[in-house]
């Protein structure tokens, strides 16, 4: 498990190409990729620590996510590749709202869905309202998933929510939403669901497919 640590130390130097070779190394290994994508995760948040703290500046941010994204394009597909059921479970339409760049956790969430039998359309990042409305339309979704990483985007959830109802999706289609700033009451006050992380937001889709 010494890679684990290397790993999140990668994240903390920014060392995009030692990041990526140790997440290679980690998937040849079998090893336990939940674990690998938490070691990455503690190493973006001490980033973001450090740069809160005035020790990073932002090249340093950067260079921290580029080589957080540098392993979880290794780890992600190999996450996607451990498919539990073929048969999709639920359709999911997911992005980050517009205004907001933050990608890594989304696209975590939108992969452990895939992992867990779910059919996902990842829209990616700074995504327009309309678009995520045309998808959950073009694809018959059930669930449309938005994460917003910043205290400024928060709102575009609560926009995306009285969007689909504009469009007649409401009885359709549920909101998941997500994202470092947000809570459970937030959730609740804008009528959509919540989840804290990846793991969670598997079980609440899950949950929402219940009748
Ligand atoms: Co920025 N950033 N950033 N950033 N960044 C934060 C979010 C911040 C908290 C840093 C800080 O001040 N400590 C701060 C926001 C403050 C606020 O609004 N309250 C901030 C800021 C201010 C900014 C800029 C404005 C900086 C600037 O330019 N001056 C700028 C904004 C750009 C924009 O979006 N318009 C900016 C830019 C960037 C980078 C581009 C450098 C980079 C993003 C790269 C990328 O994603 N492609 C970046 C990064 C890396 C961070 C931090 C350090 C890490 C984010 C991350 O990837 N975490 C972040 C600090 C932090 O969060 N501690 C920070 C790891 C990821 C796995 O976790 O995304 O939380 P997270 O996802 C989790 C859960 O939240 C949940 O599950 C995931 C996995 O468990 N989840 C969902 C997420 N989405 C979900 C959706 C769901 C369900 C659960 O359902 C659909």
């Amino acid at each position: 498990m010494a890679s684990e640590r290397d790993l999140m130390q990668a994240v903390i130097d920014g060392d995009a190409g030692r990041a990526r070779a140790l997440a290679e190394a980690a998937v040849s290994a079998g090893d336990d990729l939940l674990a690998a994508v938490e070691r990455l995760v503690a190493g973006i948040r001490r980033v973001g620590e450090l740069w809160e703290e005035g020790e990073y500046f932002l090249p340093e941010l950067v260079q921290g996510a580029e080589a957080m994204k540098a392993a979880m394009a290794v780890v992600n597909p190999a996450l996607g590749a451990r498919q539990l059921s073929r048969q999709p479970r639920g359709r999911v339409v997911i992005g980050t709202v517009q205004g907001d760049v933050h990608d890594i956790g989304k696209t975590l969430v939108g992969t452990l869905l895939a992992a867990n039998g779910f059919e996902v359309h990842d829209l990616g990042a700074d995504v327009p309202i309309a678009a995520f409305v045309a998808k959950a339309r073009e694809t018959h979704a059930q669930i449309v998933g938005a994460s917003a990483l910043l205290t400024t985007t928060m709102p575009v959830q609560r926009e995306l929510v009285a969007a689909l109802a504009a469009a007649g999706l409401a009885g359709s289609v549920k909101v998941l939403v997500g994202g470092a700033p947000t809570t459970a009451a937030w959730a609740r006050a804008i009528g959509a669901a919540y989840a804290e992380n990846a793991l969670r937001a598997v079980a609440v889709a899950e949950s929402l497919l219940r009748p």
